[in-house]
């Protein structure tokens, strides 16, 4: 090999090198698709995802998606990706805390589907909803303070 192209080559390493340190930053600002669900949202939606769940919503026995995923710096929606046998359906959203984001998945009156509780703040305000999945489309069952998290 001619001296040149040695030089080339260690270029390019350094360069697969550099890009490699400068990964991990990334991989801290948008949460990376681990799961077959949260690839088709990253595939089909440009919002990067804060929180999410994994959960058998619709109790047809496969594992569904409930994601809280921020629409402006100060806003944040909840929505569930339904895991069906033909593929993924994302459902209506609702809205989210912006903050200390957490989701709670519980069978509240023994029949499909499974409620969502989702709770947290702004601003130190804290608030919880819980909605239930009907006809797609999340629907507000109860909630408190969440016009001040929100
Ligand atoms: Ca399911
Ligand atoms: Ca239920």
């Amino acid at each position: 090999m001619k001296s040149w192209h040695w030089l080339v080559l260690i270029i390019f390493i350094l360069i697969l090198l550099g890009l490699r340190g400068i990964y991990p930053d990334v991989q801290e600002v948008f949460t990376l698709p681990d799961s077959p669900a949260l690839a088709y949202w990253a595939e089909t939606n440009s919002y990067p995802i804060v929180t999410s769940v994994e959960g058998d919503i619709n109790g047809d026995g496969r594992l569904d998606m409930v994601l809280i995923y921020q629409i402006a710096p100060d806003k944040c929606q909840i929505c569930v990706i339904l895991n069906l046998e033909d593929g993924f359906m994302i459902s209506g959203s609702s809205r989210a805390p912006v903050e200390n984001q957490s989701i709670k998945l519980k069978d509240i009156d023994n029949k499909p589907p499974l409620e969502i509780i989702v709770s947290g703040s702004k601003r130190g305000k804290y608030g919880y909803g819980i909605l239930r999945l009907e006809n797609n489309q999340l629907i507000d069952l109860f909630g408190e303070g969440m016009d001040e998290c929100c």
